[in-house]
């Protein structure tokens, strides 16, 4: 899957962050390793690793934490904020209709310019724009049949001119052929070349022969490291507008996207996620980075946590921890996930826990929080302290009491004992973890 490497890496440094007593300056200073690790192991470039994680580590230590907010929590969402702003605004290209926009794609050879030209011409021909493709790979054999095949895909009109060697004349040929008449031209180039110097020379002429909007450099994914290298080779020769990162679909530790970012500061408009037509995805830094730390949204986990307002008892959550659950806290259980309007909604943001409890037991919790109450309601404080007491007999006098079934009884009884084991089990740490960060220190 793709960034598998990078997320673990931080979904392990942010585990331990959350799992420790206290946060003090070592703590911090760790967990600030440990990030280090991971941007470097999933190829982000040194300088800009160590950048972010400086950064991170003097917010983590000067900043004080909003009211109701964890120190945990707040460093997490510093991280969070600091590896988006690494990656600049959302993607996407805004294409102005009154004009013609020209796009031309630059990259080595089989980064995939000629498919995201493709899935480009696709795309903005969807959205109700007159697109043309310009051929002007002279250099590779089979280049226009390529383009011609996928721009059929979308009906997209390719000029090619197979007489002309030269390619800085075809691209301004065809910028000619399509201007005025269309709202968008995209110019796709050659990556092979004899050398990278040929190669950056040649673009540099298209560029200046043809003034596009956009340079778009694309730039593949899976090659890590060197990403950082190669964008600020390409940036230096011609300024880069923004940059397509594809085959993210694939092992890819996605780390060269933060680094091809940094290294031309453009913006990733795109990222290619497969070979069909279709696998373009519009960049959304913010979806990346909370995937890259695995936690869903974690802002909103924040966010939401805040709003309900939630107080958890440490001391509490520790004594449940070991087992010894009464009645009692189920119901408060209950009571104070009901306040989130959805337990599904916070299930979603918490990896694991999903795993541990499953959905239609959320489900079936929340309408049935009413029903656990009355039943609760009629039994004995002994019985409620110590639910392993209750037989047969004691089953039918709170049914009768509760004025519930027998049946209903036993379903509270089996969820009693589901939670008690679930929160012993090992899986516990999840659900311990969850409590911490909504506010259990
Ligand atoms: N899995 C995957 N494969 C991709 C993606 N984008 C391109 N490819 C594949 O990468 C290979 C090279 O793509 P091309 O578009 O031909 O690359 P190019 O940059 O035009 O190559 P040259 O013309 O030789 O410079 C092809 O096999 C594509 O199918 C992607 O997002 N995901
Ligand atoms: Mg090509």
């Amino acid at each position: 899957m793709m960034l598998d490497s990078l997320r673990d890496g931080l979904q392990s440094a942010i585990k331990k962050l959350v799992g420790s007593n206290m946060v003090d300056e070592n703590v911090v200073k760790e967990f600030i390793r440990d990030l280090q690790r991971a941007l470097i192991q999933a190829d982000v470039n040194v300088r800009i690793a160590l950048q972010t994680t400086e950064r991170v580590q003097k917010r983590a230590l000067e900043e004080k934490p909003a009211g109701g907010v964890t120190r945990k929590d707040q460093i997490v969402s510093i991280l969070y904020e600091e590896l988006s702003s690494l990656l600049g605004k959302e993607g996407g290209v805004p294409i102005d209709k009154g004009r013609t926009n020209v796009f031309v794609m630059l990259g080595v050879q089989g980064s995939g310019k000629t498919t995201t030209t493709g899935k480009l011409a696709r795309l903005f021909s969807k959205r109700g724009f007159r697109v043309g493709v310009v051929a002007a790979d002279t250099f590779r054999p089979g280049a226009v049949t390529q383009l011609r095949t996928l721009a059929g895909f979308s009906g997209v009109e390719v000029f090619s001119d197979e007489k002309q060697k030269d390619s800085i004349a075809v691209a301004k040929e065809g910028k000619k052929y399509f201007e005025g008449t269309k709202n968008v031209i995209i110019i796709d180039t050659a990556g092979r070349h004899k050398e990278e110097k040929g190669l950056l020379q040649e673009m540099k002429g298209i560029v200046e022969a043809v003034k596009p909007d956009y340079s778009v450099l694309v730039i593949d994914g899976t090659i890590g490291q060197q990403c950082f290298n190669q964008a600020l080779a390409f940036h230096q020769a011609s300024p880069i507008g923004g940059i397509i990162v594809t085959k993210l679909d694939g092992a890819a530790k996605g780390g060269g996207a933060l680094a091809a970012a940094a290294a031309t500061g453009a913006k990733i408009f795109y990222i290619g996620t497969g070979e069909r037509i279709d696998d373009l995805e519009e960049f959304q830094p913010t979806r990346f980075v909370g995937r890259l730390l695995g936690m869903g949204d974690i802002k909103a986990l924040i966010e939401m946590v805040q709003q309900a307002g939630v107080e958890v008892d440490g001391k509490k959550v520790q004594r449940m921890m070991s087992g010894k659950l009464t009645m009692d806290d189920l119901l408060e259980q209950f009571e104070q996930m009901k306040k989130f309007g959805s337990l599904k909604k916070i299930v979603e943001h918490v990896p694991g826990f999903a795993d541990a409890m499953k959905t239609q037991d959320l489900d079936k919790a929340e309408d049935r929080v009413k029903v656990y109450k009355s039943i609760i309601q009629s039994m004995t404080k002994v019985e409620r302290e110590d639910p392993d007491r209750i037989n047969a007999s004691r089953v039918k006098r709170i049914a009768v009491g509760s004025g519930r079934t027998d049946k209903d009884v036993r379903e509270l009884l089996a969820r009693y004992k589901q939670t008690k084991n679930l929160m012993k089990a090992s899986k516990g740490r999840e659900f311990r973890n969850m409590m911490k960060r909504m506010g259990a220190q």
